[in-house]
């Protein structure tokens, strides 16, 4: 779909205008794809404030360039972002904006010396234009958790005594594949027993035991577009302390999820959350923000967290995953994928549905 990438570049020189740049350099790998439509390890793009964009990328890629974004001029080029430094000037530019959170000090040293041009900090001008998702980032995100969903349905009956925390992790990757995921989205998480406290845990050797809460953190990616989705279930009967974790836990997601609104202040939503875990006692014990946006990144804008100005936007995929953490003993993470929405039926949809295992209740395996 060209278009739809000439129509993002147009969005990028409307930005570019205000900044009184002639030129926009763009290096990040994911903001390429973004606006190209081509994934390679080495690209980058000159997207003049008027003048048709150039993409270079080495040959590896440049059968794919041709096919997939057939309205660029390509340059097909190992040294791509120090070559488009230098085309800028050859066509005139006086000021290159270029991605400074991403370049490193050498790459800027070869810039400068490729561009006689200044190079003047861009910002992160295309990751504020990838907050908002079009229908069609929607659907693959969409996509994305469906098949995270139907992973987990079908790894959960894996779940058993003996069972390692590395073992179910292969069980459920394995099923996203077959499932459809082009990859994983990120390293999946199986943290088990007192790992539950270790809200990044490693999967290890540890079995799975009777009287364990098992935290599984894992999503999906499909064309780009990636899944994030956790739960926590007990293995046999849970005791008191760990059906009360839970049930807080559970509430504190859903009060987040209720207060993910077009217009809501991002800290807000966070505070929905926090304040239901803080008034509990257990404020030290969730110490992550409540969630973060989700697109071509599995990480990326919007963040949610304690007093992070900006407001939630239509069409905004976001995380909420509240957790408490109890060092020694274990955890409870519940997290879920949504599209904050307005002008629909419901104010968000919650893409990743799973038939076993609803967050409000805590799913008890045998
Ligand atoms: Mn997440």
């Amino acid at each position: 779909m060209p278009e739809i990438h000439a129509l993002r570049r147009d969005r990028l020189r409307a930005a570019l205008a205000t900044l009184d740049a002639d030129a926009a350099l763009i290096t990040n790998l994911v903001n390429v794809r973004y606006l190209t439509g081509l994934a390679s390890s080495n690209a980058a793009l000159l997207v003049p404030a008027e003048g048709d964009a150039v993409l270079a990328t080495d040959s590896r890629y440049a059968l794919t360039a041709r096919r997939e974004c057939p309205d660029l001029e390509l340059l097909v080029e190992r040294m791509a972002e120090t070559v488009l430094a230098g085309l800028a000037v050859e066509r005139g530019a006086r000021w290159v904006a270029f991605e400074d959170h991403e370049v490193t000090v050498e790459r800027h040293a070869a810039l400068e010396a490729a561009a006689r041009a200044q190079l003047a900090p861009l910002g992160r001008a295309v990751e504020e234009l990838r907050i908002v998702k079009d229908d069609g980032e929607i659907a693959l995100i969409a996509r994305a958790c469906q098949i995270t969903a139907t992973a987990f349905d079908e790894s959960i009956a894996e779940i058993r005594p003996g069972v390692t925390e590395r073992e179910f992790a292969v069980v459920i990757e394995r099923a996203m594949i077959s499932a459809g995921a082009d990859k994983l989205a990120f390293d999946t998480i199986v943290a088990s027993g007192p790992h539950g406290a270790i809200p990044h845990h490693v999967p290890g050797d540890r079995p799975f035991e009777p009287g364990d809460l098992i935290t599984i953190d894992c999503g999906a990616k499909y064309r780009g577009y990636h899944a994030d989705m956790t739960r926590t279930v007990a293995l046999g009967t849970p005791a008191q302390w760990q059906r009360d974790l839970y049930g807080l836990v559970a509430a504190a997601q859903r009060a987040g999820i209720e207060a993910a609104v077009p217009g809501e202040v991002l800290g807000d939503v966070d505070m929905a959350a926090r304040d239901l875990i803080a008034a509990a006692g257990h404020v030290e014990h969730f110490g992550h923000g409540l969630g973060h946006g989700v697109g071509l990144d599995i990480h990326e804008a919007p963040m949610l967290g304690p007093g992070r100005p900006g407001k939630l936007a239509d069409r905004v995929p976001i995380t909420v995953e509240p957790g408490v953490y109890l060092p020694g003993r274990g955890g409870v993470r519940i997290e879920d994928t949504l599209v904050v929405r307005s002008g629909s039926s419901a104010p968000r949809d919650v893409l990743t549905m799973t038939r076993t295992s609803t967050p409000a209740e805590l799913l008890v395996l045998d």
